[in-house]
């Protein structure tokens, strides 16, 4: 029997060839490197511009190098589905398509932001796209799980997707969700980016085994584990998951093993805590998914140089319109408060409303004033 996949098997491997392009349309083929492209300039600007000029609102946690299976999702998902991130949440919010400006406008607290710029990068949700994230870990797999639920309950063809990491499944709600979605046989698909760390927190520091989906079997949820940086392999694996889970064979769970090349949170280089070797980032590095997919097409004449650049500069107008809107854009005033507060009739809402009106809170407007976040 060949050893489940983790990270101490993966990371042996040396350069991967398993890529397959068998069923694949060079269209779809090329759709998916293009998505992992646009979210990996995406992110690499915004970390680029993040200092020093100060101007972002909130702390960003990126995602270069786990493009994957957000590429892959993408393609998958449909609009009526809905789908729940962690603090790691610009990936998931791509691969609903919700609208990138937005995700822009809103890290820079802008009023035009998905969330009027109060949300933030982590906490960022945009209703109308079904993309809601939160901060608190494995909160959103629990009300991910609540979708599932009502999904079932109205008899609808819509699947709940829960996108979090490894990290999330220390966590106790993780297994209650788990449980209640596997007795109650709920359309809820489980994605998790396994990429070893949580912070600075290898995972067999935290627990005992580093094979989630032996776990989660006797729970009644289906589980495969994936080499997470072949795109063509998750989309595969992702599309026959959806495919049961609409058909009422649920739940699922996909581990996909992947890894962050940037610090966990910011900018800023967080090797300073050398919880990471070297050789572990380079190997990681040497299996860029975007590169598998990029040389395969290459070899195989589907893309060029030509196609490529033509890519690339689309994507590099997208990212400039992008900053252009987010930065020409307004702030919030706090009278905007009442807009994302969806307890109106409160009591304590209506007191706050009322004593922000009158002025009480003006002096914070004018703090606010004073810096950067
Ligand atoms: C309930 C709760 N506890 C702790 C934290 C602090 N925290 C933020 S991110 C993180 C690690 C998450 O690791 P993982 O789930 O593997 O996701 P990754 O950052 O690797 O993408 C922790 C512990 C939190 N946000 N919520
Ligand atoms: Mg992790």
């Amino acid at each position: 029997m060949t050893e489940p996949l983790s990270h101490r098997t993966i990371t042996q491997m040396g350069r991967y060839i398993g890529l397959s392009l068998d069923g694949i349309s060079p269209s779809l083929a090329r759709t998916l490197l293009r998505q992992m492209l646009r979210l990996r300039r995406m992110e690499e600007a915004l970390h680029a511009e993040y200092h020093p000029a100060d101007e972002m609102r909130c702390p960003i946690h990126f995602c270069i190098g786990q493009e994957s299976i957000p590429a892959a999702l993408s393609q998958v998902v449909r609009f009526d589905d809905y789908m729940f991130s962690h603090h790691r949440s610009h990936g998931y919010y791509f691969a609903k398509g919700a609208p990138l400006r937005e995700l822009f406008a809103e890290i820079y607290g802008r009023k035009t932001g998905a969330n009027g710029g109060k949300a933030g990068s982590q906490d960022i949700s945009h209703c109308e796209s079904s993309f809601f994230s939160g901060a608190i870990l494995a909160g959103a797999i629990t009300i991910g799980v609540g979708a599932a639920f009502g999904f079932r309950w109205r008899k609808s063809r819509q699947i709940s997707i829960s996108g979090f990491g490894e990290g999330a499944t220390d966590e106790g709600a993780f297994w209650e969700a788990v449980a209640f979605a596997g007795k109650q046989r709920l359309p809820m698909l489980f994605m998790i980016e396994n990429n070893r760390y949580a912070t600075f927190s290898d995972q067999l520091k935290r627990q005992q085994w580093d094979n989630i989906c032996e776990r989660v079997r006797p729970f009644g949820v289906r589980a495969t584990q994936i080499f997470g940086n072949d795109v063509v392999l998750a989309y595969q694996t992702i599309s026959q998951e959806v495919d049961k889970l609409r058909n009422g064979d649920g739940p699922a769970l996909i581990e996909a093993y992947t890894y962050r090349w940037n610090s966990h949170v910011g900018p800023e280089d967080d090797g300073v805590n050398r919880y990471r070797s070297a050789e572990e980032i380079a190997f990681w590095k040497a299996n860029c998914p975007i590169v598998l997919l990029e040389e395969r097409l290459r070899g195989i004449g589907w893309v060029d140089d030509e196609i490529i650049h033509q890519m690339e500069a689309e994507i590099a107008e997208e990212i400039a319109s992008n900053f252009q809107f987010a930065k020409e854009s307004p702030f919030p005033q706090s009278i905007d408060w009442h807009r994302s507060n969806f307890a109106l009739s409160s009591p304590l809402a209506d007191q706050l409303l009322k004593e922000a009106e009158q002025g009480k809170y003006d002096q914070y407007q004018e703090e606010a004033k004073l810096g950067p976040y």
